[in-house]
């Protein structure tokens, strides 16, 4: 019989991609759409499907992590196979200005949806969405066993989500997994994320319509892997007889400015004469370098990385060169190459 899944953060870079590779595996899939006085389901628009269709494969719901009640209704109703909690308030930089709410959402949030698969009595199987951030400031290579050193609010939270989700397996026997999953990128990648907010200037840049860039800290190092296999990842954790939590990474390591140099050189671009520092962007408390070791994945789970990071720069520079083409072509500009 088909399954039924739910996620929580669809309309966010992963759950747009996971929701895809769900439907083309056959499943129903519900996801939580938070209440906006504007749409906010641009990156699962070609997916929708009108609530008056009949059959619907994927059906959204207006819910949040912040409301406990919502969550325990919604999974009684439900009853999913699969639950996938993507939903967060993901920017470490926010998580400084917000850090309550950050707690709230992206740390107490998952104890809420833990505690409302409970209420519920569905014996859905959780995926947590862990975060390399939660080694912080413990020097790579990080795996499973790793110590964590959380180094800004975001990433306390996800410690405590990180728990929670171990000792609902332990304490209620629930089937609940952490993918401990290093940086991911991709097209769809927030706009304010280092990688995006980079190949989003190049691309404006080589139009004409910006002429600088403002970054923070060019000297950190991260393993950066391309989203849509990290989501494959999420899925075959779900899909082993016992729970366990798995590192997802590359194992390479680049500097942003190695990324910042990419993406320029790409467009036949020098970085130098555009970007320029600012210190707002700067961490209160940074993260020098996250080099994921992700042998577990590869041996229980067959997962191994492909797109590597020159690679994901340049198709995300791509993507961001035909999305300003297409914007001032709609405006009936043009643009000669
Ligand atoms: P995004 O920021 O792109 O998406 C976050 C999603 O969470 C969005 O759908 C957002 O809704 C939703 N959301 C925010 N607040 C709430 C709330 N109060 N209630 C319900 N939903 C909410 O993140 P990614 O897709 O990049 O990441 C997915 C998850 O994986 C996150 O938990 C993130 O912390 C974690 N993670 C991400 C990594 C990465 O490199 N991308 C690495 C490791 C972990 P809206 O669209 O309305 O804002
Ligand atoms: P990160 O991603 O903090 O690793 O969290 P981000 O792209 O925000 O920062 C990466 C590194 O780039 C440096 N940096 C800047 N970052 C941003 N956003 N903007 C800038 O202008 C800038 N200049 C330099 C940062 O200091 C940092 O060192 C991401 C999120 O997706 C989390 O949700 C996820 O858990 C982790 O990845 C793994």
């Amino acid at each position: 019989m088909a399954k039924t899944a739910l996620i929580t953060g669809v309309t966010g870079q992963d759950g747009s991609y996971l929701a895809e590779l769900l439907l083309s595996k056959g499943y129903t899939v519900h996801g939580i759409v938070r209440r906006s006085s504007s749409f906010n389901t641009e990156r699962i628009d070609h997916i929708y499907q009108d609530p008056q269709q009949a059959d619907r494969s994927l059906v959204l719901h207006h819910a949040d992590l912040s409301d406990g009640v919502a969550l325990v209704n919604m999974l009684r109703d439900i009853q999913p196979d699969e639950i996938y909690n993507l939903g967060a308030q993901s920017h470490v930089r926010v998580s400084f200005d917000a850090p309550l709410y950050t707690g709230d959402v992206t740390g107490l949030g998952s104890l809420r949806l833990l505690e409302a698969v409970r209420a519920s009595g569905t014996d859905a199987r959780v995926y947590q969405a862990s975060s390399s951030e939660m080694f912080g400031a413990t020097p790579p290579p990080q795996n499973e066993h790793t110590p964590f050193h959380p180094r800004s609010p975001y990433a306390c939270a996800k410690v405590f989500g990180y728990w929670a989700t171990v000792n609902y397996r332990e304490a209620y026997g629930m089937y609940a997994v952490n993918g401990i999953l290093f940086n991911h990128e991709s097209p769809r990648r927030g706009e304010t994320f280092v990688t995006r907010k980079i190949t989003r200037a190049v691309a404006r840049i080589k139009a004409g319509l910006q002429d600088r860039l403002y970054l923070g800290n060019l000297d950190a190092v991260r393993d950066w892997g391309y989203a849509p296999e990290y989501v494959e990842a999420m899925w075959r954790m779900l899909q082993r007889d016992e729970p366990e939590d798995y590192v997802v990474a590359t194992g390479r390591a680049a500097t942003v400015r190695q990324f910042l140099d990419t993406a320029f050189a790409h467009a036949g671009l020098d970085s130098a004469r555009y970007v320029r520092y600012d210190p707002k962007y700067e961490r209160p408390s940074e993260v020098d370098a996250l080099i994921g070791d992700a042998s577990k994945a590869r041996d229980l789970l067959g997962w191994q990385a492909q797109v590597r990071v020159e690679e994901l720069a340049r198709l995300m520079v791509d993507a961001d060169v035909r999305q300003v083409e297409d914007q001032l072509a709609g405006a009936g500009v043009r643009i000669d190459r």
